[in-house]
């Protein structure tokens, strides 16, 4: 059946961002008085990424900003999120900031704002200074408080002029890839310890987002990133329900449970007390990680399938990366399965329905917040055309059916504010290297040299009308 030509708008105020973050395009590893995060260590430690890629160029945008900022308004974005380096802010991730490094990231501000492009501030987006992981890391309690020391000083020198802030990108990835799966840094393979991450990120939340309340005006808006899965169960047979559930509780009600509800599920402590007690949640905790929040962000690719594992040795399917380690404490009775359907270059089915439902779903976990798509988008291995040209029209196909997924949410009652595509730019796809292209700008990785994709100047009439092109528009 053919499309209709109804144009599918979206409301006036609704924000057409795009994301990124610090150690994937900034580089300048040493410059400033940066010093190592876990991503340098493990980037540099053999084996641990695709062709021992590393960050230290990246994109080089710590050099290019004002280009950088200059492109995104050509194509007419109205919002764009990054992440700071803690390391350029507090080398050894405690005591007084180096002026230089906030500096970088006020410059990038003003220069934002002066093109009218609303900024977004994520303060964890991975990079832990190494030191603070040589002393323990996430598993550590003290990380969680030299975190929200690093969030006020934060606010306190961009408070004046940013209004959206998000304590943690996907602290799942931090927490599972970083400390069971190890295919994160820093690269631990300890279950155990990665329950103990979690909590301390959920605590780091918490504490970090009273620390920018008490050092900001109150109109900003403080918010978390959250990678929350749709966990879909193979059957509604009681034993893949209860697969579906397990992996649900791992996966999102750790996070969202005590940030939104101020408790962890029932169901997670009964499935993990072989492995751990959760003695290390102490009074307090859990009204000091229950803030009230302005806003949530969803970061969203593709949904999982699971069902209960017969095969507990046979191979996983979960798209989380080559680990013979799981990424999920507790489950070796789950299987993960492809959902059918294309994929894009990660091996990601695309399944817009999935966002849809993970909106929805939100809408109702926390009636009357607003939700914002912090992060969607896809790989795909572009190349330019003789004339220099590149077309993704795969890329182009996934962001409308996604963002039409969006605003079917939006039409079903739910409070999306805006939508911030992965990524404004190609590269450092963290394990993955730079084979992976997310950008909606191509990056020549020879000469740094940034060019519009097809997708790009699509996305970009989006934002500037409002409505989503005719696929075939650009
Ligand atoms: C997110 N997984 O990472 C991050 O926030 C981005 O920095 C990243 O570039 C983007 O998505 C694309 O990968 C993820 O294995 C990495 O489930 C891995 C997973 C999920 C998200």
């Amino acid at each position: 059946m053919p499309e209709p030509m109804i144009p599918v708008s979206f409301p006036p105020a609704f924000l057409w961002g795009a994301a990124t973050s610090a150690y994937q395009i900034e580089g300048a590893v040493r410059e400033d008085g940066r010093t190592p995060s876990i991503w340098d260590t493990f980037s540099h430690t053999p084996g641990k990424t695709a062709g021992g890629e590393t960050g230290d160029i990246a994109v080089d945008h710590y050099h290019r900003y004002r280009d950088d900022v200059a492109l995104m308004a050509e194509l007419g974005l109205t919002a764009y999120r990054f992440s700071i380096s803690w390391p350029r802010v507090q080398p050894t991730g405690r005591g007084p900031a180096v002026q230089v490094g906030l500096d970088f990231y006020r410059r990038l501000v003003d220069e934002l704002l002066a093109h009218g492009i609303k900024p977004a501030v994520t303060l964890y987006h991975w990079d832990l200074p190494q030191e603070l992981e040589d002393a323990g890391g996430w598993p550590e309690r003290d990380t969680a408080y030299r975190f929200a020391e690093y969030a006020q000083i934060v606010g306190e020198a961009l408070g004046d002029r940013v209004e959206q802030w998000i304590t943690l990108n996907e602290p799942w990835c931090s927490a599972f890839l970083g400390y069971a799966s190890g295919v994160h840094a820093p690269g631990r393979t300890d279950p155990a310890a990665s329950l103990k991450a979690a909590h301390h990120l959920n605590l780091a939340h918490g504490l970090g987002a009273s620390a920018l309340r008490s050092v900001m005006p109150a109109r900003n808006s403080v918010a978390v990133s959250l990678n929350s899965s749709v966990v879909r169960p193979v059957s509604q047979d009681a034993a893949d329900l209860a697969a579906a559930k397990k992996i649900d509780d791992l996966a999102n009600g750790i996070f969202h449970g005590p940030m939104l509800h101020g408790a962890y599920p029932d169901s997670l402590l009964a499935a993990t007390e072989l492995l751990t007690d959760w003695s290390y949640v102490l009074d307090g905790d859990l009204a000091a990680i229950n803030q009230p929040l302005d806003a949530l962000g969803l970061n969203y690719y593709t949904p999982a399938l699971v069902s209960a594992e017969t095969d507990v040795n046979g191979p996983r399917a979960d798209g989380h990366g080559a680990s013979s380690h799981s990424p999920w404490p507790c489950a070796d009775d789950v299987a993960f399965h492809q959902t059918p359907g294309d994929r894009t270059e990660m091996g990601w089915t695309i399944d817009p329905t999935g966002l849809h439902d993970l909106i929805m779903r939100y809408a109702a976990e926390a009636p009357g917040l607003p939700l914002y798509i912090t992060e969607n988008g896809a790989a795909y291995d572009d190349k330019p055309d003789p004339d220099g040209r590149v077309h993704d029209p795969e890329r182009i196909a996934y962001l409308n059916g996604h963002l039409k997924a969006v605003r079917r949410a939006i039409e079903d009652g739910a409070d999306v504010r805006g939508y911030y595509l992965w990524s404004l730019m190609d590269n450092f796809e963290w394990a993955y290297g730079y084979g992976k292209r997310f950008g909606a700008v191509y990056v020549d990785y020879a000469t740094l040299e940034r060019t519009p994709k097809s997708s790009a100047l699509w996305y970009g009439q989006a934002a500037r009308t409002g409505a989503l092109p005719e696929v075939e528009a650009v």
